[in-house]
């Protein structure tokens, strides 16, 4: 059981989501538990009590699913330079939402395309962020995103984030 919740929690961190998530997620976990225990107390036989564990992995699945995580770009050192590695080895999933902090008066963030992304370039119109904490839902496929103070996304200040 210890070695279960463990992974449990060490797997939805993993994923970005809040502590207030996995806390959720961990409560569902126990009642689980609990009411498998009472089950099996009241002599209700295994099979009910299987029937239960199956019924509640099943919502903890769909929670799972239906969450949206919260990651802050770049971590502790937030949206800076260098920050192009941030992504690698993260999964991400349409509805999730980034954070991108940074100091307004020297970066910015604006959503561009594939071209944007690779040719430091802002496209005509593109969407300017500039408060200094943007939340920004992802969408389905390619996501990409470009700090377009002069150098900084040749600097590596850009992500390209794919959610599934
Ligand atoms: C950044 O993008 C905005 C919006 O397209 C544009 O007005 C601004 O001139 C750009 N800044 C630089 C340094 O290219
Ligand atoms: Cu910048």
């Amino acid at each position: 059981m210890v070695p279960l919740i463990n992974f449990f929690f060490i797997n939805s961190i993993k994923r970005g989501h809040q502590v207030s998530q996995v806390l959720l997620q961990y409560t569902v976990h126990t009642l689980s538990l609990s009411l498998k225990l009472k089950m099996v107390q009241q002599g209700q036989g295994r099979g009910s009590a299987m029937l239960a564990t199956v019924l509640v992995s099943l919502l903890v699945v769909q929670l799972e699913v239906a969450q949206a995580a919260t990651y802050t770009v770049g971590g502790a050192g937030g949206w800076t330079f260098n920050v192009v590695g941030w992504t690698n080895g993260k999964q991400f999933k349409a509805g999730d939402v980034l954070v991108f902090k940074y100091s307004p008066a020297i970066h910015n963030v604006v959503a561009v395309n594939q071209a944007g992304y690779k040719a430091c370039l802002t496209p005509r119109g593109a969407k300017v962020y500039k408060t200094g904490k943007d939340q920004i839902k992802l969408s389905k496929g390619p996501n990409f995103f470009i700090c377009n103070f002069t150098g900084h996304c040749e600097g590596g200040m850009k992500i390209a984030v794919t959610a599934m």
